[in-house]
């Protein structure tokens, strides 16, 4: 049986990995920080169905010498390193942190498995934020990257870092790229889900506006269950490399915003407000990915596109809303 160890275990992509890797037969060991121990029915609601069968083990990405005590007790065959911050505005107010916990978390992980488990297969959680006002479209592999904001600067650092103890010790590091992608579970403050929640509280007459920054801008948006599995995959080759997973296909947040409000047969300018307030000093105008090297190596294709993602998650905030309603009374 295979050992995985995923940081970041209790965010969107963990918890679908984890999930992916247990049905897999891994044994799968999370960290997590302490304060998720302490309130788990809060910190740790996307893995409640799953916490019989992981270990989650306190660990700190601030703090070298907690990660090593975990890499260390698990001594993992694969590990997916997911955890950040991961909020591309927040990174704007909170400089650095963001780049203190993105890149130094990056590097004492990759530290410890080349003082202690050189044989682990690392993953990296690039972004397709690394790209940011990219000259080229459909960004690919070798699109050269143009950060827009700290947290797309923290995982240029990162992947770089991921390469290098590639190239320097032989770790088995791969840097994935992924572009935006989503699902029921993707955190409140991302575009996607403050649109589908808002969308599903007005429907039922909870609130009667959505506020929202810049309409223009331009995602390539796919499934978080599709990315993990190229994720899985990337582990799987003979050779550490970089992909990029993507669907090749961009809408904008104005296009999204419209099909999400017809899901539920309401027009969206009765209900949406523009709000400057929510536009961010440096904004990445449009992304699109190539991911033609992981189709082609991996195998690797989406299964869900654009308009079944803005179903499932109206329909998946529809459920939640209505149960909001009956709880509240
Ligand atoms: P989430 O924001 O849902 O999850 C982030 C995870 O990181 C959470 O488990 C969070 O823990 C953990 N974390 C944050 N800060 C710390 C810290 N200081 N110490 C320990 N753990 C911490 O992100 P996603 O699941 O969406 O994304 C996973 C990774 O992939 C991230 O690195 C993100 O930057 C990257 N990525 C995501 C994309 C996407 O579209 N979703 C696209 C490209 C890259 P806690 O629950 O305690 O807050
Ligand atoms: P992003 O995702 O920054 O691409 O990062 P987000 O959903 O936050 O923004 C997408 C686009 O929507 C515009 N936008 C708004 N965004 C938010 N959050 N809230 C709003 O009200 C709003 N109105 C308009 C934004 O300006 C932006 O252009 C995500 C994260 O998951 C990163 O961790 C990951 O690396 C990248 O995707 C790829």
């Amino acid at each position: 049986m295979p050992t995985a160890l995923i940081t970041g275990i209790t965010g969107q992509d963990g918890s679908n990995l984890a999930e992916l890797l247990l049905s897999k037969g891994y044994a799968v060991h999370g960290v997590v920080r302490r304060v998720a121990l302490e309130d788990p029915s809060h910190r740790l609601w996307r893995l409640r169905h799953i916490l019989g069968r992981i270990t989650l083990h306190n660990a700190s990405l601030e703090s070298y010498a907690s990660l090593v005590r975990v890499v260390a007790a698990v001594n993992p065959d694969e590990l997916y390193h997911l955890a950040a911050q991961s909020f591309v505005s927040y990174s704007f107010e909170d400089e650095f942190s963001t780049l203190n916990t993105n890149i130094n978390g990056t590097h004492y992980l990759l530290s410890a498995l080349h003082e202690i488990a050189p044989r682990c297969r690392f993953y990296f959680a690039g972004s397709s934020e690394m790209f940011g006002l990219a000259d080229l479209s459909p960004q690919s592999e070798e699109t050269p990257f143009h950060p827009r904001s700290p947290y797309g600067i923290s995982k240029v650092a990162g992947f770089h870092l991921a390469r290098n103890y590639r190239e320097a010790y032989g770790i088995y590091a791969c840097g994935g790229i992924l572009f935006n992608h989503e699902s029921e579970r993707r955190g409140y403050e991302f575009v996607t889900r403050k649109v589908s929640l808002g969308v599903a509280r007005i429907k039922l007459g909870k609130e009667s506006e959505l506020r929202l920054g810049n309409l223009e801008a331009r995602r390539d948006w796919g499934y978080s269950p599709d990315y993990v599995r190229a994720i899985w995959q990337m582990l799987q080759q003979p050779e550490a490399d970089d992909y990029v997973v993507a669907t090749g296909e961009t809408h904008s947040v104005r296009e999204l915003v419209e099909a999400s409000f017809g899901v539920v047969g309401l027009d969206w300018r009765d209900y949406v407000r523009i709000d400057t307030d929510l536009f961010r000093p440096a904004e990445v105008r449009e992304l699109c990915g190539d991911p033609r090297k992981a189709q082609q190596r991996l195998g690797w294709e989406p299964q869900v596109r654009f308009s079944e993602l803005v179903q499932r998650m109206v329909e998946s905030d529809l459920r939640l809303a209505a149960s909001e309603q009956t709880e509240a009374g």
